[in-house]
């Protein structure tokens, strides 16, 4: 059982308990920042904010900028002012920020200067944009200092400190609160239970600061435990490889395709750090986790998390790992697998994916949540399988099963048995519409550099792995498959994509 007291800063929780020495930040070209450097520049932002650019507590600010130890001291600094962090990507473009802006009611923006631009064209009415990383903030914070640290507002454990975007994959951008409380419960939960981390460890990723995903993993989970986050800003496999040997990385968090492309380029890389390897964002198949435990040694922690739920509700580690598996709820939470009408389905059987937790969803002013919670159950969208020993697995996104000639094929089991082929390094597979027979399998794959497969060997491959029903009519290749600002794959541009 959780249990918080009433009045709760999570800012000022995740800052005071560290060793003032101890690192907290560490970056490729800017050196370390300690827990007491970290701690002194945020009051000093916190002052800024309160003092010379007049917010109050509960006023919605902003933040928008690639992944530094700036961005996330201006997180921390907003939060421990009282007033309410609103985190966006740097990819996100003029009209999406306007209507993300319109729907928090958003009047101040701490922007990187490299990402202000588009939050300038954005033209958001009413709105003090004030950057960092050049001139603007910087000059107000080379004053002097003020003399005394700044004292955290007294929030209550369930004043919201955050507000999450998500626009899923496709979709009016919807805001989802989070409370003080929530922040710490998602680090006393999966970070603390699944992860285990040590003051000693050092975190490192591929999500940004502006998805919950790499909040979590890159600046609540090890300011929670003590440990350091390295920042970086360009963290593709190409980067990330090297970092981790660099810097010693031992905690990472990525995305299943991130580990595809790292299999791919891992020759010569030293990744002898890593103990702990999370995937989350999408479903990881079991052929990826073997592939990587066959050259790592390593055993990938699958999660399943969601901005609205804030972090990763399903995982398991270590020994209770079982590949092509989430996992089983992470203690403290409820997970089961019911019908449209909200009952129970059978072991075995396949229906929606309900959630109950210390975090739930609440979206700002939006009828959709009528649909997300229903009866105390948050509906994640997914269709999963629970297994008779408890565990969860995955079948598709609800909206992403295909129905051909009355079978039900769930699309990820085929990219499954694409991913096995030694050639293919992507998959999405789609339902288009047949007459017919309703809608046909089509996959869409991309290939590793320099392989030779055509689309009758894929299908053959398939064949031998699936019941032929399953296997794709057609196979389309491409460069590269259409993602979201946080790597989801956008299939609805897949399956549309004979229409246009
Ligand atoms: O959206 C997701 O997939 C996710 C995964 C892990 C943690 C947080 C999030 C939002």
């Amino acid at each position: 059982e959780l249990c918080y007291p009433e009045r709760l800063n999570c800012a000022a929780e995740l800052l005071d308990h560290a060793d003032p020495g101890r690192p907290v930040f560490r970056t490729p070209t800017d050196g370390t920042w300690t827990y007491g450097e970290l701690r002194a520049r945020v009051d000093r932002l916190a002052h800024l904010l309160t003092g010379d650019l007049g917010v109050v507590p509960g006023n919605r600010v902003l933040l928008r900028g690639p992944t530094t130890p700036w961005l996330a001291a201006c997180w921390l600094a907003v939060l421990k002012a009282g007033a309410v962090a609103v985190t966006v990507l740097d990819r996100q473009r003029p009209h999406e920020l306007r209507t993300m802006c319109e729907i928090a009611r958003v009047r101040h923006a701490l922007c990187d200067i490299r990402a202000v631009d588009d939050l300038a064209k954005a033209e958001v009415p009413g709105l003090r944009i004030t950057t960092y990383g050049g001139d603007g903030l910087d000059d107000l914070l080379n004053r002097p200092a003020p003399a005394t640290p700044y004292r955290a507002v007294d929030t209550a454990a369930d004043d919201v400190a955050l507000i999450a975007f998500t626009s899923g994959t496709t979709g009016r951008p919807k805001g989802c609160m989070h409370f003080h409380r929530d922040v710490l419960a998602v680090a006393d939960t999966f970070s603390r239970r699944i992860l285990q981390p040590r003051p000693d460890d050092v975190f490192a990723g591929s999500p940004p600061l502006g998805f919950t995903f790499g909040l979590g993993g890159l600046v609540v989970f090890p300011m929670r435990a003590g440990a350091s986050a390295l920042l970086l800003e360009q963290a593709a496999p190409r980067q990330l490889l090297p970092a981790i040997a660099e810097h010693r990385v031992s905690v990472l968090f990525t995305a299943p395709t991130a580990y595809r492309a790292m299999l791919a380029e891992l020759d010569g890389h030293d990744v002898s750090s890593l103990r702990r390897c999370v995937s989350a964002g999408e479903n990881l198949p079991a052929a990826t986790w073997r592939a990587w435990h066959e050259r790592t040694g390593l055993r990938v922690i699958n999660g399943i998390g969601a901005t609205e739920l804030l972090h990763i509700f399903i995982s398991a580690a270590d020994e209770h790992i079982r590949p092509g598996t989430t996992g089983v709820p992470v203690p403290g939470w409820h997970a089961r697998v019911q019908d449209e009408s909200g009952n129970p389905v059978l072991d075995g059987e396949p229906g929606l994916l309900a959630v109950r937790g210390p975090v739930g969803c609440r979206y700002l002013a939006d009828p959709r949540q009528r649909e997300y919670v229903r009866d105390g159950w948050n509906i994640t969208g997914d269709t999963y399988v629970r297994d008779p020993d408890g565990y969860f697995r995955y079948v598709a996104r609800a909206d992403d099963m295909i129905i051909s000639a009355g079978y039900n094929i769930a699309g990820p089991e085929v990219e499954d048995a694409l991913l096995r082929h030694p050639d293919v390094v992507e998959a999405a597979v789609v339902g288009r519409p047949d007459e017919a027979r309703g809608q046909v399998v089509v996959a869409y794959a991309v290939l590793r550099e320099g392989a030779r497969a055509d689309a009758e060997a894929l299908r053959a491959f398939v064949r031998e792995e699936l019941a032929p029903y399953k296997c794709p009519r057609e196979i389309v290749f491409l460069d590269a498959l259409p993602r979201t600002a946080t790597g989801k794959l956008q299939r609805f541009r897949l399956r549309t994509e004979g229409d246009q």
